[in-house]
């Protein structure tokens, strides 16, 4: 790629251009053609952004395989982000019962990038944020799928627009984690490997249960429970639906832009932060007159500013 890359040109070239830009992304988030591609896609948000998060080896990996077959039936392009727990603690599933994502490498409609997850509190990568927004002007559904143990999981809401909570048979322990409030509240719950039971039907009830004793005062749409075995390929029509319904009803209560918004500005904020800390966000947080340009090069421009503070 030469000259001022465009969403049209990643999406004239197809996986390899997209492959590129990422690397290049990667590289550098200074880089000013880099920054314009990037706040370029943030206005131009195509995708739904649905995130699974789940314990390991609940089996998200083997539900969006799943999903991503249904998606491509119903012909829509799929971008799939998938953080790599290796460096996680929790570590993922048992070495070899993990499942990757089999896509066809020649449907150019399948997308699939691997992020390693770089120990930061929350879980997810810096990088996290600007490839989704890459990818959300590229495809249609754009999956993130991460590891969730207690408090690992919590910033999943500040990237995805639907979160997509994943249990298996049998899991109290996520259960406790809910009740205890420790667990971020999803939008959509799952429960996995529904083919065994009646373990499943007890974790559907226990989940249900503890969903209701959740208090979530910005909740807008009551939070729907599943079973689904992808296995058996069970009930992925069904949470198909869900998925979509609850972004149609995010977009009709306007909360969709509040919510990408909102993302942005942590982003920006975390970003700030990690080089500069809190005292330094503050001495950026009410520049003004930056309102017209996106959050990436907003973010440069306020890291430029502090830099030349810092040096006098
Ligand atoms: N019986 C049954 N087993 C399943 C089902 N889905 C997944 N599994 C099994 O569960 C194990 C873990 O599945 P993964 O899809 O790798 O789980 P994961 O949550 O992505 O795991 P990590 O990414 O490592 O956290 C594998 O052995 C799967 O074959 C299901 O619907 N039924
Ligand atoms: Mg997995």
């Amino acid at each position: 790629m030469s000259g001022e890359t465009t969403i049209d040109d990643v999406l004239a070239g197809g996986k390899r251009a997209l492959a590129q830009a990422l690397a290049r992304l990667e590289t550098s988030l200074s880089n000013p053609e880099i920054i314009s591609l990037l706040d370029e896609a943030f206005a131009k948000p195509r995708a739904h952004v649905v995130g699974f998060t789940g314990p390991p080896g609940v089996g998200k990996s083997t539900l969006i395989n799943g999903l991503i077959k249904q998606w491509r039936l119903l012909d829509k392009t799929v971008g799939v982000i998938a953080i790599d727990p290796s460096s996680h603690n929790s570590g993922g599933a048992l070495l070899g019962d993990r499942t990757r994502m089999m896509t066809d490498p020649e449907d150019q409609g399948v997308f699939v990038r691997s992020l390693a997850n770089r120990g930061q509190l929350g879980g997810l990568s810096e990088l996290t944020f600007p490839v989704l927004v890459l990818m959300r002007a590229l495809f249609d559904v754009v999956i993130i799928e991460t590891v969730g143990v207690g408090q690992s999981e919590a910033d999943i809401t500040s990237h995805a627009d639907s979160v997509v909570l994943c249990v298996q048979p049998g899991s109290g322990d996520s259960l406790q984690f809910m009740k205890s409030g420790i667990m971020e509240i999803p939008d959509i719950a799952v429960v996995t490997k529904a083919d065994m039971e009646p373990s499943a039907s007890r974790a559907f009830s226990d989940l249900s249960g503890a969903l209701s004793l959740t208090e979530n005062e910005d909740l807008t749409q009551s939070i729907r429970v599943f079973k689904v075995s992808a296995l058996k390929n069970k009930g992925i029509e069904e949470l198909i639906e869900a998925i979509d319904s609850h972004f149609i009803g995010q977009e009709t209560q306007n909360q969709l832009e509040k919510r990408r918004k909102e993302q942005a500005e942590k982003w920006l904020k975390g970003r700030i932060c990690h080089d500069f800390g809190e005292k330094g966000f503050d001495l950026v947080a009410n520049v003004v007159g930056l309102d017209d340009l996106g959050p990436f090069a907003r973010q440069l421009l306020l890291i430029d500013r502090l830099f030349v503070t810092v040096k006098h």
